[in-house]
């Protein structure tokens, strides 16, 4: 096993006749567990699952969570507890998948994942925010994969966190992020035609919620960057209200408050080299050669201050380690303490087909 970043995702690969059956043993799951608590994104490579594999091994790190609402046609498994994401369709043309997103150049033209607030990319995001109870994590396993494009890129939140100056972090610590899964909706349908709206009934049974903007890990007890989704329409102190004109304005046109805009400006430090994994393929272009010493400057500037100490006896810093999904790729990440963003591929040319189910806390 190895670190992908500085102490941040660990990578599993080259597991010699460790098949399925291997890793759903529950003493296995629990290694794997641990290791994915410590390096808050786990990802191992060249697996052949089934639904019910990917199912299986996903709960070893918690609870199977329920496909969202409003994504039946995209639901596959045991107990429909996987969504597929993708541009997958049946033999009659409709989608059976959750589609990806349409926009193009989601990535820099220097292929840089960090966020740019003009442009409001790559869609940087926490899973789940809008739920009443955070889930722990967001497992993703790679069907089919486009030759060129797709990959997902992952930050590390906590310590993102870890990086922000003592003032801020007491200013952040009394915030509160109001995230509305009807208002996500909206905002991605006007980008997205395809992209299906929930039910007035959906609507009720999924009402905003309010999340801390600096999350403390039930587990391991580090705070992380938190509540920045599409779901989140607003931002503010604990002890304040929003008027219900507002709110329905802010939901049901996908609206955002100008509160929203501190998020911006946290989304350009955390998704700055330090804190992010890109998953592209190994790649040893003269750019990446000459970024090498300065990235390798800027890595793992804060300690650990993890509660719980590494079972991982390797740890290596590569940051050419540049990896796009190949099928047979599993990664899990600590929604609680990561953050990730999708980008794009040819759609008209390419098949991507990604399994993902929810890990409950
Ligand atoms: O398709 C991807 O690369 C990521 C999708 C995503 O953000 C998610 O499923 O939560
Ligand atoms: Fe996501």
């Amino acid at each position: 096993m190895r670190f992908l970043n500085g102490g941040f995702g660990a990578l599993l690969q080259d597991l010699h006749g460790a098949d399925a059956s291997h890793l759903r043993r529950p003493e296995v799951g629990e290694a794997l567990r641990h290791a994915w608590l410590q390096a808050r994104l786990l990802v191992i490579r060249g697996l052949d699952l089934s639904p019910d594999d990917f199912a299986a091994i996903s709960r070893h790190f918690g609870p199977l969570g329920p496909v969202p609402a409003g994504r039946d046609h995209a639901k596959l498994g045991p107990g429909g507890c996987i969504l597929r994401i993708g541009n997958i369709r049946d033999h009659t043309g409709n989608l059976i998948s959750q589609p990806s997103s349409t926009k193009e150049d989601v990535l820099a033209q220097d292929g840089s994942c960090q966020y740019r607030p003009a442009e409001r990319l790559p869609v940087w995001h926490t899973d789940g925010t809008f739920k009443e109870k955070p889930d722990a994590g967001t497992a993703l396993y790679c069907h089919r994969a486009p030759p060129e494009g797709g990959a997902t890129c992952f930050a590390d939140a906590a310590s993102a966190w870890d990086g922000l100056p003592f003032s801020q972090q007491e200013r952040l610590l009394k915030l509160e992020c109001l995230c509305s899964l009807t208002h996500h909706d909206a905002k991605i349908k006007k980008r997205n035609p395809d992209y299906p709206m929930l039910t007035e009934e959906e609507r009720k049974r999924n009402p905003p919620r309010r999340v801390p903007l600096a999350l403390k890990h039930p587990e391991t007890g580090r705070h992380a960057i938190y509540g920045i989704n599409s779901s989140t329409c607003c931002v503010l102190e604990h002890d304040q209200e929003v008027d219900h004109e507002r709110l329905e304005n802010l939901e049901l046109n996908g609206e955002e408050d100008d509160s929203v805009s501190i998020l911006q400006d946290l989304l350009v430090h955390a998704t700055a080299p330090t804190y992010t994994v890109p998953l592209l393929q190994f790649r040893f272009s003269p750019r990446l050669l000459e970024n090498h010493s300065l990235r390798k400057v800027q890595t793992s500037p804060f300690p650990s201050r993890s509660k719980i100490s590494f079972p991982i006896d390797m740890c290596t810093f590569n940051c050419e380690v540049c990896w796009q999904w190949q099928p047979g790729d599993l990664a899990i990440c600590d929604t609680r303490s990561t953050m990730h963003c999708a980008t794009s591929y040819n759609q008209q040319k390419y098949t991507r087909e990604m399994w993902r189910t929810t890990i409950q806390a």
